[in-house]
C-alpha cells in the first residue's frame, strides 16, 4: 500500500481548511492527531496554491511553518510544502526529510542545490502555468504524455543539480490546471508514470474534479478521496497526499486483507 502523506496547512485560506491550523498549537496538534490515524508522512505548508491564490512573502511563510515543522520531525517523517528555496532550507535544518515543490524545482533558481545539499527527497509537480491562472481554460493536446513528459525533463534537471535518483517522486498535480477530464485520465494513467521508474505521488483529496460529479463541497468529498487513492494504489503510487488521513488508512487496511486472503486461496480463513 502506498505511504500516507497527511496534509498540515499552515494558512488562512487553503481551499478546504484555510484558518483551521494557522495557529502553530492547532497545527502541530493536528499532525500527531493525523500520525496517530496512519499518516507515515506530515506536509506542511505555509503557502496556498489553491486555484487564482497569490504568493505568501517568505518571512511569513518561514514564521508559519518553522516551529510546526521543528515540533512534528521530533515525532514523524516531515515533508515542506514550499517552492521558495530559503523555507526549504530552515525547513530541512528543522527536521524535514522531504521538500514537495509544486514548481518542480522550476519557481526558485537555488531550490535544486538547496535539495541536493540537504540530500532529502523531492516531490516534483506537474501545473500548468501559475496558480493564480491555472484555472484559466487548460488545455492539452494529450494530457497523460504531455504531463509524463515534463516530469521525465524535470527529474533530469533533478539529477543534474545531483539530486540522487531514489530520492525523486514524481506527481502529476491533481487539479493544477486541469479539468476534471485531465484529473480522470492522468488518475487512470498512474501506472503509466510508475513505469518510469521514479516513486509517484497522487495527490487528489478533496479536490473539484470530485464535486464535479455530483456538486459536494470540500468537506463531502472524502468517499471521492478514498477511491481516488485506492486506484492510485492499485497501480503502484508510492505514496497518496491526503487531509484525511483515518478514512484513506482504513480503505488501504481492508484492500490490503484482501489482497492477502486472495493470495492465500483459503475460503475458510477470516
Ligand atoms: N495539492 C495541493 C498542495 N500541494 N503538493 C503535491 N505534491 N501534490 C498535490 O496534489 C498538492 C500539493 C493542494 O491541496 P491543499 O494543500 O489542501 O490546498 P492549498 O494549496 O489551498 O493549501
Amino acid at each position: 500500500m502506498p505511504k500516507i502523506m497527511g496534509i498540515v496547512n499552515v494558512t488562512p485560506d487553503s481551499f478546504s481548511d484555510g484558518g483551521l491550523f494557522l495557529d502553530p498549537e492547532a497545527a502541530i496538534g493536528h499532525g500527531l492527531a493525523l500520525h496517530e490515524q496512519g499518516a507515515d508522512i506530515l506536509d506542511i505548508g505555509g503557502e496556498s496554491t489553491r486555484p487564482g491564490s497569490e504568493p505568501v512573502p517568505e518571512d511569513e511563510e518561514l514564521a508559519r511553518v518553522i516551529p510546526v515543522i521543528d515540533a512534528l520531525s521530533l515525532r514523524a517523517v516531515v515533508s515542506v510544502d514550499t517552492s521558495k528555496a530559503a523555507v526549504a532550507e530552515a525547513a530541512i535544518a528543522a527536521g524535514a526529510g522531504i521538500v514537495n515543490d509544486v514548481t518542480a524545482l522550476g519557481g526558485d533558481p537555488e531550490m535544486a542545490r538547496v535539495c541536493a545539499e540537504g540530500g532529502v527527497e523531492v516531490v516534483l509537480m506537474h501545473m500548468l502555468g501559475s496558480p493564480r491562472t491555472m484555472q484559466e481554460h487548460p488545455e492539452y493536446g494529450d494530457v497523460v504524455t504531455e504531463v509524463t513528459k515534463f516530469l521525465l525533463d524535470r527529474a533530469a534537471v533533478a539529477e543534474q543539480a545531483g539530486i540522487e535518483r531514489s530520492k525523486i517522486w514524481i506527481d502529476p498535480g491533481i487539479g493544477f490546471g486541469k479539468t476534471p477530464e485531465h484529473n480522470f485520465a492522468l488518475l487512470a494513467a498512474t501506472a503509466t508514470l510508475v513505469e518510469t521508474g521514479y516513486s509517484v505521488l497522487i495527490g487528489p483529496s478533496r479536490k473539484r474534479f470530485i464535486g464535479s460529479l455530483d456538486g459536494s463541497s470540500e468537506t463531502e468529498r472524502v468517499g471521492g478521496t478514498v477511491a481516488a487513492c485506492l486506484t492510485a494504489a492499485r497501480q503502484g503510487a508510492a505514496s497518496v497526499r491526503v487531509h484525511d488521513v483515518g478514512p484513506v488508512a482504513q480503505a488501504f487496511a481492508v484492500e490490503r486483507e484482501i489482497s492477502a486472503a486472495g493470495r492465500t486461496g483459503d475460503p475458510s480463513g477470516s
